[in-house]
């Protein structure tokens, strides 16, 4: 048999596409376990479900705070400044740190919290892994934001994640008011897929995670999703979890305030979700942006030294 690479049998999520193509219904669930898998009980997962998101305060406890903002602090001042993982604001200040759970060990214990896996398992239903992982800093006065997106669009098309079946959970180091930039969601939206128009660059990593331009909903379809769902705007405390759906459309203003904004964002997905080739990129984004081994977290703890 000759090795003829085959087309993909349907791709029910098409994207980055030469012309627009109208919105597509999510044809899967938003929750995969039930009441009996977790924590959270049948009217906060109905919520979830229905919301695409639900909040979560003193996911970390007021004694976790200190030590993780200090070790936030460290692993800034640690890595090198072309350190791939390592991403700049446009005016010199570091936005994002990738694989933090792999540099620190105190923010890979924050992951296996009874606070944060366990639902993160409920939700998907299965083992779990963790897709991405990053520390956002959102520096006081010149904190840049993130324009309007569903991640699962970009982890479809760039990673070859084939289903929505992960979700995040952005947990907050500093207090999160209407004023310093916080995360902003079109409750709803993620039960459609909106296809976006425009090829993936060549290496369109190296510049979305500064200013996404390519997977972004056009302006109209914004509108349009606006006026359907409208926009809630997420603010909290520090030590609060504020979990999504991998296709809630979501994004964050500027931040001129003094006061910065960070927090550990962890993306979960499902060890049944594996990612396969790309959807709309001609080759896979890094490990650090997207892990391509499906090993369930926790299931086998260190071996006692
Ligand atoms: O690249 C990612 O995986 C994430 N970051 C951005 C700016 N957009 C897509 C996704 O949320
Ligand atoms: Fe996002």
């Amino acid at each position: 048999m000759s090795a003829v690479t085959m087309p993909r049998v349907h791709d029910p999520y098409p994207t980055r596409l030469g012309h627009a193509v109208a919105p597509i219904p999510r044809s899967e669930p938003t929750v995969w376990g039930g009441p009996h898998d977790g924590p959270l009980s049948a009217a906060t997962l109905d919520a979830y479900a229905q919301a695409g998101y639900m909040i979560r305060p003193g996911t970390l406890g007021a004694n976790w705070l200190p030590p993780l903002r200090q070790e936030l602090e460290r692993i800034g001042a640690e890595l090198d400044r072309d350190d791939p993982r390592v991403i700049h604001e446009p005016g010199g200040s570091i936005r994002s740190v990738f694989e933090p759970h792999l540099i620190s060990d105190l923010v890979a214990e924050v992951v296996g919290l009874e606070t944060v896996i366990p639902i993160a398992r409920q939700i998907l239903g299965s083992e779990v892994y963790i897709h991405q992982a990053r520390i956002n800093f959102m520096p006081g006065f010149t904190g840049t934001g993130f324009y309007w997106h569903s991640d699962f669009e970009t982890w479809h098309a760039e990673d070859g994640m084939p289903a929505m079946r992960a979700v995040s959970c952005s947990i907050a180091l500093t207090d999160n008011f209407p004023y310093n930039g916080p995360l902003m969601v079109m409750p709803g939206s993620h039960q459609v897929f909106y296809p976006c128009v425009g090829a993936t660059p060549d290496d369109h990593h190296t510049s979305s995670l500064v200013r996404q331009e390519t997977g972004v909903p056009d302006q109209d379809t914004l509108t349009k999703a606006a006026a359907e769902y409208g926009i809630d705007q997420l603010t909290g405390a520090a030590g609060t979890a504020i979990w999504f759906d991998s296709n809630l459309l979501h994004g964050s203003g500027s931040n001129i305030t003094p006061l910065p904004r960070s927090n550990i964002f962890l993306v979960f997905n499902s060890t049944e979700n594996a990612l396969a080739d790309p959807f709309a990129a001609a080759r896979p984004r890094p490990e650090y942006l997207a892990a391509r081994s499906a090993e369930p977290f926790g299931l086998h703890p260190p071996a006692v030294r």
